[in-house]
């Protein structure tokens, strides 16, 4: 019980590392997708390894417990997905930027170039971390896992199975395992080939549900500027168009409603 009560203890920069780098990493992602760009970042999970698991792992890899948070690296994990490969290979780059700076990289670990004997695929970097602490600071290792979609659907099945059969995974199983290793493997480099035609839909996207919202904030703010007649005008215009497959039309009523918005004093604020 006073081990358990000890390593929760133990345990909070580590909950605070996780969740300071989780919202770095979005905050990036958000960032691309704010101005309409491609961000190599999908999506963004991260936990705190599991007191059991801590204990049971230090057990199989024979790690003294004082010497577990030295020689443990992934205590503190944070998983980043990406849609193509490539996009794994700029989020390193990018966390390579930050090397110095909010974090330290330790060693990287490259298991797309070496995948494990399991089939298992993903990049993986070690760093420590600075966590301000109200004991002061602390420097906790951490490590951040950077896959594509694929890479992710293998491992989370695959880690499953593991789970089930506690390490012992049938042959047959292993066999197919392997194999569908190898059908993500080929995903990837299928959607690789057709990257830039996803990339232009969902940018196009992107943009449209950009605009969309400008033009309805700013149709908002002329009714509250008591423009209803402007107002009415304009969304009459829109409802024509919201649907249309060209971004083009949408600009250009967009331009159409910023270019009477001085005219009537309506400054909108979000757009500075
Ligand atoms: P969003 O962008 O609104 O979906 P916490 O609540 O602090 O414990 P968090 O981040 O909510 O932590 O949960 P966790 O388990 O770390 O990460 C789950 C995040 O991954 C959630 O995002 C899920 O929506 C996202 N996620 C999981 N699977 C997928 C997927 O297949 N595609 C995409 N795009 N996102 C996925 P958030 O944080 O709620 O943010
Ligand atoms: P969790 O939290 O359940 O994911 P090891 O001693 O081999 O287990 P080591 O030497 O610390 O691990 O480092 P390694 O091999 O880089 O693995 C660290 C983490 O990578 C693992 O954490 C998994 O998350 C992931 N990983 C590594 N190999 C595999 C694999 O074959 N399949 C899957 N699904 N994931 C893998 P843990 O400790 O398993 O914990």
């Amino acid at each position: 019980m006073n081990q358990i009560r000890e390593w929760k203890k133990v345990l909070i920069p580590y909950e605070q590392a996780v969740e300071e780098l989780k919202i770095k990493f979005k905050a990036i992602r958000k960032q691309y997708r704010d101005v309409s760009e491609y961000s190599p970042i999908e999506f963004v999970t991260g936990r705190v390894k599991k007191i059991s698991s801590i204990l049971e792992k230090s057990k199989r890899r024979n790690i003294p417990e004082d010497k577990i948070e030295e020689l443990m690296e992934d205590i503190a994990g944070i998983r980043i997905m990406c849609q193509f490969k490539d996009d794994i290979y700029k989020v390193v780059d990018h966390i390579r930027t930050r090397d110095g700076k909010d974090l330290r990289i330790v060693y990287e670990k490259d298991y797309i170039s070496n995948p494990k004997g399991s089939g298992y695929k993903s990049y993986h970097v070690i760093i420590q971390y600075p966590v301000q602490t109200a004991l002061g600071e602390q420097s906790i290792l951490a490590e951040i896992q950077i896959r594509t979609l694929a890479m992710n659907f293998w491992a989370t099945i695959e880690h499953s199975l593991n789970y089930k059969f506690r390490d012992n995974i049938p042959e047959s199983v292993m066999h197919r395992l392997k194999k569908s290793a190898e059908a993500a493997s080929n995903l990837d480099e299928e959607m690789t080939e057709i990257r830039n035609e996803i990339i232009n839909a969902q940018l196009m996207f992107e943009e449209k549900s950009n605009i969309v919202f400008d033009i309805t904030n700013n149709i908002q703010l002329l009714h509250i500027a008591g423009q209803q007649d402007l107002a009415y005008t304009f969304q009459e215009r829109f409802d024509e168009i919201w649907d249309t497959t060209s971004v083009d039309d949408l600009a250009d009523l967009l331009a159409d409603i910023k270019a009477v918005m001085p005219r009537y004093q309506i400054f909108n604020n979000e757009e500075e």
